[in-house]
């Protein structure tokens, strides 16, 4: 699948520090080692409801994680997925009586609009399940020939019918290898999102689905010796990332709503096939709420960036509202945080104009040194205060500095003055 444009990144003198990331999976702050260049996955949108600030978050977070690899002189291989049919998208077609491939194109447009609004850098691969329905239904037969799935008849009645597949869980000796969480909760998690744990027959519970036996009025794909179907959710990250990076990966990255299931099961999957880990390390963004829960398509309390942007609202606005919570943190949005935004946007702005301005290597240093630290904006922007205050106040001497502050904050944070 195409992706939108890719912005351009100005150049800055010499190389950020080596980023460090928290990792879910050991509750540490861990260095992003790569090879020869990092492999970087993070799950993509499920295209109805795009993009609410919450989707915004989460892609300008693993975008800043994007630019300090880069920064540190990292070649950076980026993956993305679309979830252009599941559950849930299916559900909202036929609630709203469109066409469900028609409503995945047009919220991917707008996706796609709403981050080259927000100067997100493009992944290299952006990849939908629909036109990786070979290489993932391969990816299930793989899981199935290593013994660590089995079958569920569609109909308990009739053995020999079509049937579902599942993954075995406990065959792999059980769940538990990103998410550190009581068994209860692992099974209300399950049911809340998009899993199946009352279903009889499951040897867990807990047993995620693999591929789903073809039903009247859904779409399916041929799955070869599965039968006609369709993927289950987690096993087409799983799928898409060995594909395009192999595991294991450098980061695993997405909201933090997706620790389980989700990153669990994926990564389970992915030991089914070679034994190994999926992903050094599982980073996830906060959750962003609005009204006190968080925000989230099926309540349907959402800011939607392309909202703002109809509003004449400044998109460097959003991203520098966005900055300035840390992304482990959960937040909630506030009118006032984008008025806070427009303003230190206006101070930037009027302080990278001026002719000179005080010396910028201490901030420049200072910059980096917050974002490679487990994606500090916080620090990085009150850095870039510091300086913009002093420019503002008393001035400077150095006709240089005004502009490697714009480069600076352009191509660490993304941010264009
Ligand atoms: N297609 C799947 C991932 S394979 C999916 O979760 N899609 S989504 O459209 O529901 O979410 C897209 C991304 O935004 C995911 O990484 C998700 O974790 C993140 N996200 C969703 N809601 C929020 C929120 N309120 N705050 C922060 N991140 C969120
Ligand atoms: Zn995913």
């Amino acid at each position: 699948m195409q992706a939108w444009p890719t912005p351009p990144v100005p150049d800055v003198p010499g190389l950020g520090p080596q980023p460090r990331l928290h990792d879910t999976a050991s509750g540490v702050l861990r260095p992003v080692e790569p090879g020869d260049e990092a492999r970087l996955y993070v799950c993509g949108v499920t295209p109805y409801d795009t993009t609410h600030l919450g989707h915004a978050a989460t892609y300008i977070a693993f975008d800043v994680l994007h630019r300090s690899l880069l920064d540190a002189g990292h070649d950076v291989a980026y993956v993305q997925n679309v979830t252009d049919v599941d559950e849930p998208l299916l559900e909202r077609a036929a609630r709203d009586g469109v066409d469900w491939t028609a409503l995945a194109t047009d919220q991917i447009a707008l996706f796609h609009a709403d981050m080259e609004a927000l100067a997100v850098i493009p992944p290299r691969h952006y990849v939908g399940v629909v036109e990786s329905m070979e290489e993932i239904a391969a990816v299930v037969r793989e899981i199935d020939a290593s013994g660590h799935a089995y079958l569920l008849p569609v109909d308990p009645n009739d053995p020999q019918g079509p049937a579902d597949v599942y993954l075995d869980t406990l065959s792999l000796g059980g769940v538990g290898e990103v998410t550190q969480a009581g068994r209860g909760e692992l099974l209300a998690l399950s049911a809340e999102r998009g899993g199946d744990p009352g279903r009889a027959g499951k040897r867990d519970p807990l047993d995620p689905l693999l591929w789903r036996a073809e039903r009247p009025g859904e779409p399916a794909w041929d799955g070869g010796s599965l039968g006609r179907g369709r993927p289950g959710w987690h096993v087409e990250c799983t799928a898409i990332a060995r594909r395009y990076l192999g595991a294991p990966i450098d980061v695993q990255g997405g909201g933090s709503d997706l620790v389980f299931p989700h990153h669990e099961m994926s990564a389970l999957q992915s030991r089914a096939i070679d034994g190994g880990p999926f992903a050094r390390c599982y980073a996830h963004q906060g959750m962003v709420a609005l009204h006190g829960e968080k925000m989230s398509k099926s309540k349907g309390n959402l800011v939607r960036v392309s909202t703002l942007r109809e509003a004449g609202v400044d998109p460097m606005a959003v991203r520098l509202a966005v900055l300035a919570h840390h992304y482990r943190d959960d937040w909630e949005w506030f009118d006032s945080d984008l008025d806070a935004a427009r303003a230190r946007l206006d101070r930037w702005r009027s302080a990278v104009a001026l002719p000179a301005g005080p010396g910028a290597d201490g901030c420049v240093r200072a910059v980096r040194a917050a974002v490679a630290e487990d994606l500090g904006t916080p620090r990085a922007l009150a850095a870039v205060d510091r300086w913009v205050d002093a420019a503002l106040s008393v001035g400077g001497d150095d006709p240089q500095a005004p502009s490697l502050l714009g480069r600076l904050v352009d191509r660490v944070l993304g941010v264009r003055l």
